[in-house]
């Protein structure tokens, strides 16, 4: 007998679908586009989780244009992220971490362009530590040109038509937000879908854990001192001292911030004046998974969406996780402001 009030699963793809035919207007593009995504995350997720056993860990002996040594299996999930949005030919270039300037895809006429930073954390691939890949997704302001630049790329993270991560983890997630809210999908290997795991999700509007790499303490604004001393005080009604957590892993430090609240900062420093992490490609898209899901981020003083980019891997600092944690970190940022 089938147990009808037993839950049934519902798959990525089903819920692209589902989303899709609340928009009658909608072409389908940008669902056959997440779902393209998707494929490349559980090729990704099979062989980062067999890496081990393949001879795809360790370098490849390349730097890429940031002078980082290139992992292989950061090339590996560079080529499957392309050539997955290539087959779909609705893309008309990619913006990633891997490559210097654009990727110029097949149908140069398409209407979406995707940043991606295809494996991000990969420094931990080698030590078992959660990494992930990052995607965002723009629409042309000139659909249709096969006229291709990188300035048609530098919209703001504001006009977003889609972000997300891969989070290759204890088990596989899938986070995305087209704007409607936050859904996250977990892979189950038995059958190879992405299931539907938690939908609309909201981050706490507050947080005992803040994330931050302290071993830069003494490069940072007297503001983020002042602040991370504020985190380590002890006061039962603020519950503080707060927990510290860094797993050096951007895609893995968000996560748990988006589920259990807090904050996780890459700041400005002596060593990365404009901040390490990369607006396009990682700060935009989990910026506006974050504030999808009530949060917030900003870059010290506004907020991250906001930011008119001026080059396609350009940095910026980032504060990003629950309203009243961010809102605290810029009390202190704007008392210090004029003290290094
Ligand atoms: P640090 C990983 O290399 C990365 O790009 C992000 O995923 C992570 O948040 C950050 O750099 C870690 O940088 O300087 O603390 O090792």
């Amino acid at each position: 007998m089938v147990d009808r009030n037993k839950k049934r699963v519902i798959t990525l793809e089903e819920y692209i679908i589902q989303a899709q035919n609340k928009f009658p207007g909608a072409t389908g593009d940008l669902s056959q586009l997440l779902r393209d995504i998707g494929l490349a995350a559980k090729i990704i997720s099979r062989e980062v989780n067999k890496a081990g056993i393949t001879n795809i860990l360790g370098e490849d002996g390349s730097k890429n244009i940031h002078g980082e040594s290139v992992k292989k299996l950061d090339l590996f999930a560079d080529e499957q992220m392309i050539s997955a949005l290539n087959r779909a030919e609705i893309t008309c270039m990619v913006i990633s971490e891997e490559n210097d300037g654009i990727v110029e895809l097949d149908n140069a006429g398409g209407k979406y362009i995707v940043y991606l930073d295809p494996l991000d954390g990969s420094s931990n691939i080698d030590v078992n530590v959660s990494i992930g890949s990052i995607f965002s997704i723009y629409m042309r302001e000139k659909p249709g040109s096969n006229q291709l630049s990188a300035d048609e790329a530098l919209q703001p993270g504001l006009k977003q038509v889609a972000a997300g991560y891969v989070l290759y983890g204890s088990s596989t997630l899938l986070t995305y937000t087209t704007g409607m809210g936050v859904s996250v999908f977990t892979l189950d290997p038995s059958i190879g879908e992405f299931i539907l795991s938690e939908d609309d999700v909201k981050i706490p509007d507050k947080g005992t854990i803040y994330s931050v790499n302290e071993g830069s303490y003494h490069s940072w604004d007297k503001g983020l001192k002042q602040y991370i001393k504020y985190c380590q005080v002890e006061d039962k009604e603020t519950s503080r001292p707060y927990k510290a957590r860094y797993i050096g892993s951007m895609v893995a430090d968000v996560h748990r911030t988006l589920k259990t609240g807090g904050i996780f900062i890459y700041p400005n420093s002596s060593q990365y004046p404009n901040g390490k992490l990369r607006l396009m490609y990682e700060c935009n898209p989990l910026s506006l998974i974050i504030e999808q899901a009530g949060g917030l981020a900003i870059d010290g003083k506004g907020r991250i969406l906001e930011i008119e980019p001026e080059a396609i891997h350009q940095r910026t600092p980032i504060f990003i996780g629950s309203q009243e944690n961010v809102l605290k970190v810029k009390e202190f940022l704007d008392k210090y402001s004029s003290e290094t």
